[in-house]
């Protein structure tokens, strides 16, 4: 479709992960080595749907986990697991047909572990509760006039 010279319009995600230790209730289908349940996620920084202008989501996970490629196809766009380790985490964003806009590559890093807390700080199990997480904005420069539509009708 045409696309509008000179316009730029960009919309705001958050992207990253929570996590938490198992503590005293393991999730029974975790490996042995596992201690960790976490969630990466790609969203809007008011929880509302994205989908209007995002297809799917993948996340490339490391390469030891099963069927490391997850691909969600609908909201909400994130994956949750169980893990020992903290990996790059590759999250590729597809936009919805009409836009025809390249996917956007993004990369995450894994959190597990809390840090930043005075010498002698005892951890609770709150502290142990961590996440990372960006805000950012996807920018789309000329968008097509069905795009620009699409982005400016919510
Ligand atoms: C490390 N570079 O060596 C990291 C790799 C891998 C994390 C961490 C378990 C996957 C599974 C898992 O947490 N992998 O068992 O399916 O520390």
């Amino acid at each position: 479709g045409k696309r509008l010279k000179s316009v730029s319009i960009s919309r705001p995600i958050v992207y990253g992960n929570v996590a938490k230790p198992f503590g005293e209730k393991r999730p029974p289908e975790a490996n042995a080595e596992h201690t960790h349940t976490w969630t990466v996620f790609v969203k809007d920084p008011q929880g509302k749907d994205l989908s209007y202008f995002i297809k799917k989501v993948v996340f490339k996970l490391h390469d030891t986990y099963p069927n490391s490629t997850r691909t969600i196809e609908s909201p909400p766009f994130q994956v949750t697991e169980t893990g020992w380790g903290e990996f790059e985490i590759g999250i590729k964003i597809y936009f919805v047909p009409e836009s025809n806009e390249k996917n956007v590559s993004l990369y995450h890093n894994l959190k597990l572990h809390p840090y930043g807390f005075p010498p002698g700080h005892v951890l609770t199990d709150k502290d142990r509760e961590v996440q990372s997480i960006l805000y950012d904005e996807i920018v789309f420069n000329e968008p097509t006039e069905r795009m620009f539509e699409i982005l400016t009708k919510t």
